[in-house]
């Protein structure tokens, strides 16, 4: 079975990081291995939560698991708290990086704005982590605060614009970046990405569903790993990845309560496997 670790925090309420990430990957038949590096009583758009951080378990962890000798198909991680936890995860890739995708999501906004515990200082760090990727997906929030480059809002921007993000992201170091939330057309959202190795440009995108809600950004990281380390096509895990998060905000959407914390992605699961034959 192909093997994912997924380092991120676990927040108890909230469906985000690893809430998300652990049922994505095993539902798609991936064995999803974590390393938690923090316990929040919910995620950080709350208006309050606890934060117990776990740094120090990090190195443990991974000595362990290298005097075991375990190897992952890929490397994921997601939203990390401190620059302490930046810097070890680049001594995670140095560790368990060879023969594995190092993929990495720099959760850190949306919206234009990053969100609260972050400032441009850790965007900056971030970039330095993202050098060490052989994916990154930000979204264009993330990218453009890691870039220090001026954030335009949907409508305001043409592909040049969208282009010269990913060129100037791959310049980081990053062999391929995925740009999510891009829109080129009013009722059009999908993702678009470059190969800084082949120079190849590519995108997927469908209906708009005018929504935005939390953790979808962790819905489509999840399922378009899990899908490329299933061997799928770049374009086709792309188009997997976006296809069902979209399914997960239809089906929240259709939910009286609309919870806005996160999205009904349990329910667009039968609809994942359906997509993943
Ligand atoms: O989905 C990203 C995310 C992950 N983890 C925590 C968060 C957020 C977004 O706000 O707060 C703790």
């Amino acid at each position: 079975m192909k093997k994912i670790v997924t380092i991120q925090d676990i927040s108890c309420y909230g469906k985000c990081s690893l809430t998300v990430a652990l049922p994505i990957i095993s539902a798609m038949g991936v064995e999803a291995a974590i390393i938690p590096t923090a316990v929040l009583s919910t995620h950080t758009m709350f208006s309050r939560f606890t934060f117990k951080d776990l740094s120090d378990q990090i190195e443990p962890i991974s000595e362990h698991w290298q005097e075991e000798g375990l190897k992952f198909d890929a490397l994921y991680t997601g939203y990390l708290g401190s620059f302490e936890q930046i810097d070890l995860m680049k001594q995670f890739f140095a560790d368990f990086g060879e023969g594995a995708l190092k993929f990495v999501d720099p959760a850190m906004g949306d919206n234009g704005k990053l969100y609260p515990a972050f400032d441009e200082a850790f965007a900056k760090h971030m970039a330095t982590l993202c050098a060490k990727a052989d994916i990154i997906d930000p979204n264009l929030t993330e990218a453009c605060f890691m870039l220090g480059t001026e954030y335009k809002e949907d409508g305001s921007y043409d592909e040049a614009y969208i282009k010269d993000i990913l060129v100037k992201l791959t310049d980081l170091g990053a062999k391929t970046a995925i740009l999510t939330g891009v829109s080129l057309a009013p009722d059009k959202l999908g993702a678009m990405g470059y190969d800084s190795q082949s120079g190849e440009f590519f995108s997927y995108f469908n209906e708009k569903i005018p929504a935005k809600y939390h953790g979808t950004g962790d819905v489509f990281s999840s399922a378009l790993l899990a899908a490329l380390v299933l061997g799928k096509k770049r374009e086709k895990a792309i188009e997997i990845a976006a296809d069902f998060t979209r399914e997960s905000i239809v089906l929240t959407e259709a939910d009286a309560e609309k919870p806005w914390y996160g999205v009904n992605f349990e329910q667009a699961i039968p609809y994942l496997l359906e997509k993943l034959k």
